[in-house]
């Protein structure tokens, strides 16, 4: 749903204007250092960029997803790493509280989160499961007016920049499944929790994981997100769905952005006395990435409307991610290709979004995991 047509036209182009400007200038640095500018993080929280998915009445934009997915779509079109970095206060470092929290909860962090002040991590993954959620170890333990946590959690995102984490954790250790487990608003300064060294990726340079350690960390009863115990998964999921959908969003952004390198690449780059773009096995891939990216843009912005008029979107936000990140790897092997030689060399910056654009068939769920999931509402939707 889109509110008010002429600012959001303001708030694109303001974005488009900051990525071209600022954003692609800064890619190659950012890559080097491993390090975002903080001139350009000053900037996204100066425009809002931190909360653009936060409701209005806690700071934030309070974009409908359809929005929501429109900004991704433009601040995505440079190294994924600049979004990541408000990513998380959008999506699955803030969600928890946005969509379960208690109105507490939110009074007290969504604000601070919106602004960008402090950032804002989601905690499932452990050392022992992954794509099996619902088995995770870390234990939360009522002890008189809180809980003690104990546990890891691996490859949190933004993990060494963040104030607080959405954390999963079993309350009841008498179960083994998403039944016992809570979420859990944790503050990064609470004594007991220790970070990881910073983990080495493939790619995503700019942007850091590592673990988060809980040495009896105590929380208190206050941050268990909505007050019940053993909502923590549905929480988690609920997140993911959403997520999910932006996930979509960012590939779509990035590929569009590797398709233009690829085109204008081909115009230039000259053999057998014409630009390369004449020749019809290039005009093939270029049009291949084109028509997929069209899908996955449609998809998306179609599944972002059905959200935003009350409907639930489980099974399009996994239809969507998985397709749009298994687009998104095709765009960016295509655009090598495109590239030749000069895919294969760093200076051409292709294949830094190569190594980039990987992760997107992996995290916030894997292509399996996307699958089973749509297999299983379509099962269910049939009665089995
Ligand atoms: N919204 C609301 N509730 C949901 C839900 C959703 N999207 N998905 C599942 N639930 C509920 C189910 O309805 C079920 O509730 P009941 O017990 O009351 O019926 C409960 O949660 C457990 O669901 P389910 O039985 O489907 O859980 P599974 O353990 O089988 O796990 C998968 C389901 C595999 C889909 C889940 O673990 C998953 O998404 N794994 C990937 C995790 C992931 O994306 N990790 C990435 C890192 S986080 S960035």
């Amino acid at each position: 749903m889109i509110r008010d047509q002429e600012t959001l036209n303001l708030l694109l182009d303001a974005v488009r204007r900051f990525v071209r400007e600022r954003c692609v200038p800064a890619e190659a640095i950012t890559a080097q250092d491993d390090a975002i500018p903080d001139d350009i993080v000053a900037e996204m929280r100066r425009m809002g960029l931190f909360g653009f998915a936060i409701p209005a009445q806690y700071g934030g934009l309070g974009l409908t997803l359809e929005e929501e997915v429109l900004v991704n779509f433009e601040l995505s079109q440079c190294s994924p790493v600049f979004r990541s970095i408000a990513g998380t206060n959008n999506g699955i470092g803030s969600m928890g509280i946005v969509i379960d929290g208690s109105e507490a909860q939110k009074r007290k962090y969504l604000p601070r989160l919106a602004a960008g002040e402090i950032i804002g991590s989601f905690a499932l993954t452990e050392p022992g499961s992954g794509s099996d959620a619902g088995a995770l170890a870390t234990s939360a333990r009522r002890d008189g007016d809180g809980y003690i946590l104990n546990g890891s959690k691996r490859f949190i995102t933004n993990a060494p920049e963040a104030s607080i984490f959405t954390v999963m954790a079993r309350t009841d250790p008498a179960t083994k499944d998403a039944s016992g487990v809570s979420a859990f608003i944790v503050e990064a300064d609470s004594p007991g929790l220790s970070l990881g060294p910073i983990d080495k990726k493939m790619g995503q340079r700019g942007g850091h994981t590592c673990d988060v350690i809980f040495d009896n960390v105590r929380v208190p009863a206050d941050n268990l997100i909505g007050g019940k115990e053993g909502m923590g998964f549905k929480t988690a999921m609920k997140v993911l769905d959403k997520a999910r959908l932006n996930i979509a969003a960012v590939c779509v952004g990035v590929a569009e952005r590797m398709l233009q390198d690829a085109l204008a690449y081909a115009l230039q780059r000259r053999q057998f006395d014409r630009p390369v773009a004449e020749f019809q096995l290039v005009q093939a891939m270029l049009a291949d990435c084109r028509t997929e990216i069209f899908a996955a843009r449609s998809m998306t912005l179609e599944s972002a409307r059905k959200h935003d008029a009350g409907e639930r979107i489980g099974l399009e936000a996994s239809c969507c991610k998985y397709y749009a990140s298994e687009m998104c790897g095709r765009v960016a092997d295509r655009a090598v290709q495109v590239h030749g030689g000069a895919g294969y060399m760093a200076d051409y910056g292709i294949e830094r979004f190569y190594r980039d654009v990987r992760l997107f068939r992996i995290y916030e769920g894997t292509s399996q995991i996307q699958q089973l999931v749509i297999a299983r509402h379509m099962i269910k939707a049939a009665g089995g």
